[in-house]
Formats: structure tokens, C-alpha cells, sequence
């Protein structure tokens, strides 16, 4: 039997401009011994904004250590693209009661900083552009607990 586990999917958003996004994100999580549905990420308020730390509880039926997250959005909404700035997913196991705690590499992001009177030019922030001109709205990340 094996049973429910409930994950607490973990997300920042990077504080650059045009980070945030009003689209509908999902997650699926690939396990070792199966994957999750596409679970909607949305709750009371207004999601990953600039800044924001957003935490989520999904119960899902055992899927094993998870290896891979897939996170997607339908790029909805004004200026959709969305700067992930991290991502952690804990998880307490159905046998050892151990909690995990994994999260992927996300790498540096391209991004724009404005002053208030205009753009004071490229940067690079800790994150993952999940839009439209930065290689898509649908990606798919190894999980790992070091590094
Ligand atoms: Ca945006
Ligand atoms: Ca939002």
C-alpha cells in the first residue's frame, strides 16, 4: 500500500522587473515509481509576484523519492513570463518518516533592472525564466539534496 504523501512545494520569485506573472502555473512531480497529475499551484491572493515566497501543500499519491520536477505555466495574463528565483520541495516519506528536502539547480537568469526613470540595464539574478522568449513556458528539472 502506497498510501498519500503530502509535499510542500517551496517557490520564490526573483526580484528583478517583470518577474512576477499572473499565469496559471502547475507542477508535476516525477518519482521513482511514478508521476504526479498536473496539480495547480494557486491559492487565496495573488500569486508569485516579484519578491514573493509562495509555499503550497499537495497530498498526491506516493510517487517514491521524487527525481524531477516539471513546472509550467499557460502564459496567460499581462506580461506572463515569469522569473522562478528557487525552488525547494519537502516531503516526510510514507516508510522511514524521514523529511526530505530537495530542490534543483536553477542557475542565473538573464533579467532587467529599472530605476524609476528608466532602464538601468542587464543583469543576472539566481533563477529560471519560465516565458515565451527564453525558452519556453514548460520545464523539466532534476531534483537533488546537495550542491
Ligand atoms: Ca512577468
Ligand atoms: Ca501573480
Amino acid at each position: 500500500m502506497s498510501g498519500n504523501i503530502t509535499y510542500s512545494i517551496n517557490i520564490g520569485t526573483a526580484d528583478v522587473d517583470d518577474a512576477g506573472t499572473d499565469a496559471a502555473v502547475k507542477i508535476q512531480l516525477i518519482g521513482e515509481k511514478g508521476k504526479s497529475p498536473e496539480i495547480p499551484l494557486d491559492k487565496a491572493g495573488n500569486d508569485f509576484e516579484r519578491k514573493d515566497f509562495d509555499v503550497y501543500k499537495v497530498t498526491i499519491d506516493d510517487i517514491g523519492d521524487s527525481k524531477k520536477v516539471r513546472v509550467f505555466h499557460d502564459n496567460s495574463g499581462i506580461a506572463p513570463g515569469w522569473c522562478m528565483g528557487s525552488l525547494s520541495i519537502g516531503w516526510r516519506s510514507a516508510d522511514d518518516r524521514q523529511y526530505q528536502n530537495w530542490w534543483p539547480e536553477l542557475g542565473w537568469a538573464k533579467a532587467m533592472r529599472f530605476a524609476q526613470h528608466g532602464p538601468l540595464g542587464e543583469t543576472t539574478v539566481q533563477g529560471l525564466w519560465l516565458a515565451s522568449d527564453e525558452g519556453g513556458t514548460d520545464k523539466t528539472l532534476n531534483l537533488q539534496t546537495t550542491g
